[in-house]
């Protein structure tokens, strides 16, 4: 019999109370594989109706959590049970950790009594995973699951947002506890990303206003920073009323739309015209943008001379790998709408030439890019197959890019044709097999709006199980794999460094991909002609009742594998990276 409690107490198991206040949280759908330790908490999800997917790795678990935050800027919840569960997340946590991506996520600990004694699949777990996430908070009281799993929402939707591991004791998640109804609420401010905004200096933002000001060249460079803070509407305001030209990172891809006359492109390790516009540049305005490697050319492309303004949500990103003549310490958006009140009216009609240059270049460069977009070879060219998604793919789809080749080809010929996160790469740790999970997660998060994935065969082979749960989840996304029967950009840099024929290791055998895919109950068609590329893919987003994928077959050569370069024309230096 139940204890006489009060009309607003009730009995909860701690998995039950987990639940309660994920449901409260209105939190996305979960990816996990369950284990004894969470099996209250699956019940009470069961029971409470919420969405649970079981996946087939955990890591596809969080890479999937992973893009459906990037979708919906809200945290993505993934879950694992003690040990191997746990240690199978570490690459999808920390793609989510580098890139500033929220998720709550919820591992099974063991039983407390027992702990330390050589308990199946026990790991120093937590250890594991401290230095992959924002925070690891373990969960020590049944009573204490509401108050902490607000603070992981806290934790991971504040400052540079990131995932947060709550580790639930077999005990804890199996124990009770008699709550009180008013112990579980939630901030609804702490559910989404960016919460919390704070705002630069102004002092500094007075400073970097002198300098655009004076600037006849300025260049604003974005990173995926702008997606967290949504700050789509203030950049496009800024860049307009100034005249300022907008170039972007892999992840900073719709920061402003791709075909806006503005948009100078990718900028750093590939270029279209963005590295020639910073060349020339008197004032960049770096803007939620780490300035890794791939953005500066390693460390090389941005001139020292060069008046650099650098806006990011993290102070001590801050001259991290760039001096910054003014840094400005807070959300983007803000920082933006700050930066466009100081200078007041706007500079457009000293600078309409310079805007003017810009679609001028664009043009010039597509011009010399036809052979690669317009391509009829084959195998075909991966230019090709990105210019036909330009121009088949509705513009308010989605398209997920894996790493290897695919997130370079499509961050640089890719054409978003609206501001947002149209383009989703896993750029954080730049892990090879999101293309299946990533498309997954994005598509449940995007519902009626289409996807499409771009892997290559690796990343395929890696994480070609996950395919059954996306059949099972329902997720019509059209997944384009890079067939070149190769760990394709080892092979490249191994042509260039070593010399043709010197290969190791980045051979893969012959695969019909289409095959193997039907043979998993989806639609698999195999693209061997350029001319069959639309038609291909107009019948995989007409497919809405399974996912589609195209085995592409792409150029085997790795003189020709490279996005923007031909390696046949490539010098490298000793101890340098090639591209
Ligand atoms: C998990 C992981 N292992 C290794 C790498 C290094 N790596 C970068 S690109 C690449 C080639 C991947 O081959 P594939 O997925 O077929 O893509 P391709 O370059 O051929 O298009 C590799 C191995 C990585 N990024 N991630
Ligand atoms: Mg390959």
């Amino acid at each position: 019999m139940n204890d006489a409690v009060s009309n607003s107490a009730r009995k909860l198991n701690g998995g039950q109370a987990l639940a309660e206040m994920l449901r409260i949280a209105n939190a996305g759908p979960m990816f996990g594989m369950g284990g004894f330790q969470l099996l209250p908490f699956y019940e009470a999800v069961r029971a409470l109706g919420l969405k649970h997917f079981l996946i087939n790795d955990e890591r596809c678990g969080a890479f999937a959590a992973d893009a459906y935050a990037r979708v919906t800027n809200r945290p993505g919840v993934c879950d694992a049970t003690l040990g191997p569960g746990a240690t199978n997340l570490v690459t999808g946590l920390v793609e989510s950790f580098n890139g500033g991506i929220p998720q709550v996520v919820l591992i099974g600990g063991a039983n407390r009594d027992h702990a330390g004694k050589n308990m199946t699949q026990e790991a120093r777990q937590t250890d594991i995973l401290r230095p992959a996430v924002k925070e690891v908070i373990r969960i020590e009281a049944v009573k204490r699951v509401p108050e902490l799993l607000r603070r992981a929402f806290a934790v991971a939707t504040s400052g540079r947002p990131g995932p947060v591991v709550l580790e639930v004791p077999e005990d804890v998640c199996h124990g009770d506890y008699v709550f009180d109804a008013a112990d579980f609420w939630i901030d609804p401010a702490t559910l989404q990303a960016q919460a919390r905004r704070t705002r630069p200096d102004p002092a500094d933002v007075e400073r970097a206003a002198a300098i655009i000001s004076k600037a006849q060249r300025p260049l604003l460079l974005v990173g995926g920073g702008i997606h967290v803070s949504q700050a789509y509407e203030a950049l496009q305001e800024l860049a307009e009323d100034h005249a300022i030209p907008v170039a972007h990172t892999m992840s900073g891809k719709g920061a402003i739309a791709c075909t806006h006359p503005l948009s100078a492109g990718l900028f750093g390790r590939y270029s279209r015209i963005a590295n020639e516009l910073i060349a020339a540049s008197d004032a960049l305005i770096v803007v939620g943008c780490k300035l890794g490697e791939i953005a500066t050319r390693r460390f090389q492309l941005i001139p020292a001379g060069t008046p650099l303004i650098h806006i990011d949500v993290l102070p001590e990103e801050l001259g991290r790998t760039t001096r910054a003549d003014v840094a400005l310490a807070g959300d983007a958006r803000l920082a933006l709408n700050d930066l466009a009140a100081a200078l007041g009216d706007g500079t457009a009609a000293r600078q309409k030439a310079y805007a003017e240059e810009v679609p001028a270049r664009m043009a010039k460069w597509r011009a010399g890019a036809a052979d690669r977009l317009k391509s009829s070879e084959k195998p075909i060219n991966v230019g090709r197959l990105i210019d036909e998604l330009n121009s088949v793919m509705p513009e308010d789809a989605i398209l997920v890019a894996d790493g290897g080749f695919a997130g370079h080809w499509g961050g640089l010929l890719f054409d978003t044709k609206r501001a947002g996160r149209h383009f989703i790469a896993d750029r954080g740790l730049a892990s090879i097999g999101y293309g299946v999970p990533g498309s997954m997660g994005a598509q449940i998060a995007a519902g009626r709006r289409r996807v499409v994935g771009l892997t290559g065969d690796g990343g395929f082979n890696m994480t070609i199980g996950e395919l059954e749960t996306a059949r099972r989840a329902g997720t019509p996304f059209v997944l384009c794999v890079f067939n070149n029967a190769a760990s394709g950009y080892v092979k490249a840099l191994q042509h260039s460094m070593f010399g043709r024929g010197n290969y190791q290791s980045s051979d893969l055998v012959e695969m019909d991909y289409a095959a193997v895919t039907r043979a998993m109950g989806c639609r698999g068609i195999r693209v061997e002609d350029p001319d069959q590329i639309g038609a291909a893919l107009r019948e995989g987003l007409a497919n809405t009742s399974s996912p589609t994928v195209l085995d592409v077959v792409v150029t085997r050569d790795p003189a020709r594998m490279l996005p923007g370069v031909d390696a046949r024309a490539l010098t490298v230096e000793k101890g340098d990276r090639p591209v």
